[in-house]
């Protein structure tokens, strides 16, 4: 019995290592009526001064809510943005008012789309980093969530952050 159930364990020990390691971490927060789920950054080059988050953010209630800020101890400040074509160049620019999240509705935050913006970066970001981010929403209040930190130009293409960041 003794025998059997340290085998338990072990198998446990071995199934949990990959997951640590990020292969297929459940990653998952909810706040009020919404979740948001597997929210995720890339690494950036040294040097840079900002960087996006990204996440699919649901909204399970019966009320519009909005995305309106946050707060990370890697960035100055936290701005919620979205991503637009001006005479076929990609801008970006801070959402007035947030990013409304419909009731019942599921929004993505993408590289080239909506996004979170980490402004003012005090640190380069490393691949493999765990990234802490307080997300504020109007009606839900705050969560904090961890970004998983992806290899650079992960997932989507850069969308002139440097551009932005040069005129800062
Ligand atoms: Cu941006």
């Amino acid at each position: 019995m003794k025998g059997m159930l340290r085998q338990v364990a072990v198998i446990a020990l071995a199934l949990g290592i990959p997951a640590g390691v990020g292969a297929a971490k459940a990653h998952d927060y909810t706040v009020g009526e919404l979740s948001i789920d597997h929210p995720w950054t890339r690494a950036t080059p040294p040097q840079a001064r900002a960087g996006g988050a990204y996440m699919m953010i649901m909204n399970t209630g019966s009320a519009e809510d909005r995305l309106v800020g946050g707060t990370s101890p890697v960035a100055e400040r936290v701005e919620i943005h979205e991503m637009s074509v001006e005479n076929d160049i990609m801008r970006m620019r801070e959402i007035e008012g947030g990013l409304a999240i419909p009731a019942g509705a599921s929004v993505e935050l993408k590289p080239g789309g909506y996004h979170v913006m980490l402004m003012g970066l005090k640190e380069t970001l490393e691949e493999g980093q765990e990234i802490p981010l307080t997300l504020e929403f109007k009606e839900a209040g705050t969560v904090d969530v961890v970004l998983e930190t992806k290899a650079i130009g992960a997932a989507g293409h850069d969308h002139g952050h440097s551009d932005a960041e040069k005129n800062e």
